[in-house]
């Protein structure tokens, strides 16, 4: 079968007729001399269309799902997704590798190998580090779960774990997701879920946050959580608590979405307004996780018109964090299908992603390029 061009001929037309003195002269280690395609233009990449002071980032892949898939680890072993990763992005997201069950293989043994080599790298590439996560309910390693601590040993543990991994990074992350998905749909505390509400009480996310901020007075702090992204039950459960937690003098920077979205569901439409009204608490928000899942046909190809309504949840989820003042990151939760979580957590869906298993560019991609210089040019 002809592998589909999902390039356009307007679309491509326009980016090549782009003077070549609007092309940034300076070396960068992401630079792609040599290379011969014009997909890998400087000019051609997301974080050079983004505005100034705009982040526009990916999760790395490793960990987690990947390691029952039947390729080597993303990250390290795949040297074409290294030179996309680096290329086209100026803020990366460990997609698994900075969680407790990756960072703590036992409670007295730190493992930083895998999370250094994407801070490390992001460096190299001059790209900032969304930090993910330091308090969950999920990938928990099981000596922290199935342990008999006291409330005081837990107490401690989260203490030295925050000190420690936030200290090691101090001013090389920009943002952490302190708290993820502390919520439950129903915009109920998850008491029973996460141990450390359940064990020590809900007062220890404010605790979480100030561990955070005296280890990396830099770092911005967030809430993340997934189906938040409009004004609900559950993003409502969040402007309370931060307006208490602001209140109190607790530092808390930032509110963030992660858009999981589904073409099965509409789009989000209240996001711009729900950003917002965070804003204008005095937040930073931001999009954390952005992916658009959709029910594959028979044949495993996405339709043109599913590319299509794809393109348009990506455009309109970019739009929202442009049209909100300080929502200067956005992120999308990996950029190929290959690497994707969508097919393996749901079944009969995929092609989340905005580019294919081989790297193609869908829809999407062209959709988050053509906004981001959009926005550049205002
Ligand atoms: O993408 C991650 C996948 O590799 C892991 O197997 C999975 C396990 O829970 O977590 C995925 O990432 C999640 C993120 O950490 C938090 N928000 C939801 C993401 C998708 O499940």
């Amino acid at each position: 079968m002809r592998p589909v061009r999902f390039v356009t001929a307007a679309l491509a037309t326009a980016a090549l007729s782009l003077p070549l003195a609007a092309v940034p002269a300076a070396a960068d280690p992401s630079s792609d001399q040599g290379a011969a395609s014009h997909s890998n233009a400087r000019f051609d990449r997301l974080r050079w269309a983004a505005p100034d002071g705009f982040f526009v980032g990916t999760a790395v892949a490793g960990g987690g799902h990947h390691l029952e898939q039947d390729y080597p680890d993303p990250f390290t072993s795949d040297r074409e997704y290294r030179k996309i990763l680096g290329r086209q992005f100026n803020s990366v997201s460990p997609e698994n590798q900075m969680k407790w069950e990756y960072l703590r293989p036992e409670r007295d043994r730190y493992d930083f190998g895998a999370a250094d080599a994407i801070v490390d790298f992001a460096e190299r590439h001059h790209q900032v580090v969304r930090g993910h996560t330091l308090l969950w309910h999920s990938q928990n390693p099981e000596w922290l779960e199935e342990g008999d601590f006291s409330d005081e040993e837990l107490r401690t543990i989260l203490r030295e774990h925050i000190t420690t991994v936030v200290g090691r990074y101090a001013g090389r992350i920009q943002q952490w997701d302190v708290a993820n998905e502390i919520f439950d749909e129903q915009g109920d505390l998850r008491t029973e879920e996460n141990i450390w509400i359940r064990e020590l009480g809900p007062g220890i996310v404010a605790d979480a946050f100030r561990w955070a901020h005296q280890a990396d007075p830099e770092a911005k702090l967030f809430f993340n959580d997934y189906g938040v992204e409009d004004v609900n039950a559950k993003s409502d459960a969040y402007y309370e608590l931060v307006q208490d937690l602001l209140e109190q003098g607790v530092p808390v920077h930032g509110f963030s979405v992660q858009a999981h979205l589904s073409m099965r569901y509409g789009f989000p439409g209240g996001l711009e307004e729900n950003l917002r009204r965070f804003d204008e608490l005095g937040l930073e928000t931001a999009v954390t996780e952005l992916d658009v899942r959709m029910d594959l046909p028979e044949d495993g190809e996405p339709t043109a018109a599913q590319l299509r309504k794809q393109a348009d949840y990506y455009q309109r989820a970019l739009s929202a964090c442009l049209a909100v003042e300080d929502c200067n990151s956005f992120t999308i939760w990996g950029f190929t299908d290959k690497y994707s979580w969508v097919p393996v957590f749901f079944q009969g869906e995929g092609a989340a992603t905005v580019m294919t298993d081989d790297f193609r560019r869908k829809p999407s991609f062209y959709a988050l390029q053509a906004t981001l210089k959009k926005a550049k040019r205002k």
